[in-house]
């Protein structure tokens, strides 16, 4: 599968209505496509997912792989806590050409490990591309550890992990003890920190925006030049503060529609970003770049 590098996790841009305006996310995936991104991770949390309708979580995916048209990776994430609407997201994701498909564990009634393994055997039975699990501790309240993931891969196709947990020591044994498993890594601000430990490429919000700086540091580390790869995290991580002052992904919304993508706001019950974070934005935007 061609799904490495610099992975946005692509965000869903709307108009003033917080209706999905297809003509922005055209735009974005080809300009990103442009920029030299591995891939695309679609309807994820930085997508706003669980705020979608079901027709809009699939037409997003219809759309994003009909304009991708096969030039990098597309993989869909099918979340839900209803095992059956994953399901069916999968199977339409697949029918739409996505390359893999990716799901956070089923979260809120607290499932135990052979609930959460099921469920992702569910979703694998149900397609022939491979999973990726969505291990986001932060938002789904589960922590999937190195004991864990053997016991999904049991029952389901698992080909990879995206990781967004600042644990990297869980995350080197995850490397150690599953070593054929592909890691994503999901915490922009950390990508440089977990570079070493061998990651296939990295899924994140501010790739939407800070696409090229995120490029850089990994073309950096590859040359073995740690100390730009260091110099170039510590850039971005100046504007990932100020952005991380607000909800991250309505400060990427809001410097993509500077940059000429109208994006709108997150959808309600989100607030729209204060004017002082947007200034506060503002002062370190030249950094982004
Ligand atoms: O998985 C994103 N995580 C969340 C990816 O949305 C919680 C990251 O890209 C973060 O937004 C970013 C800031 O913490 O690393």
């Amino acid at each position: 599968m061609n799904f490495k590098g610099i992975i946005p996790a692509l965000i869903t841009p709307f108009d003033e209505r917080h209706e999905v305006n297809y003509t922005s996310l055209r735009r974005l995936v080809n300009r990103l496509i442009d920029q030299g991104v591995g891939g695309f991770y679609v309807c994820g949390s930085t997508g706003e997912c669980f705020l979608m309708d079901d027709d809009e979580r699939k037409q997003i995916v219809e759309v994003v792989t009909e304009e991708v048209h096969g030039r990098v990776g597309v993989v869909v994430h099918v979340g839900s806590i209803n095992v059956r609407k994953a399901v069916e997201y999968a199977r339409h994701a697949q029918s739409c050409g996505a390359d893999g498909v990716s799901s956070v564990p089923p979260f809120y009634f607290k499932f135990k490990l052979p609930e959460i393994a099921n469920y992702y055997g569910a979703i694998s039975d149900a397609v022939d591309v491979p999973l990726i699990i969505y291990n986001i501790p932060s938002l789904s309240g589960v922590a999937l550890t190195a004991d864990d993931i053997p016991v999904i891969r049991n029952k389901a196709n698992v080909m990879g992990i995206k990781y967004t947990s600042y644990d990297l020591y869980e995350l080197e044994k995850i490397k150690r003890k599953i070593p054929d498993l592909k890691l994503y890594y999901g915490h922009d601000e950390m990508f440089c920190s977990a570079l070493p430990i061998g990651l296939t490429g990295a899924i994140g919000s501010t790739y939407n925006v800070m696409t090229k700086k995120f490029i850089s540091i990994q073309n950096a580390f590859e040359k073995g030049n740690t100390e730009e790869a260091f110099r170039l995290q510590a850039e971005a991580n100046t504007v990932l503060d100020a952005m991380l002052k607000g909800d991250v992904k309505a400060g990427v919304k809001y410097m993509l529609s500077k940059a000429g993508i109208p994006c709108g706001d997150m959808r309600p019950p989100f607030l729209p970003l204060s004017e002082a974070k947007k200034s506060a934005l503002d002062a370190v935007l030249p950094l982004a770049d």
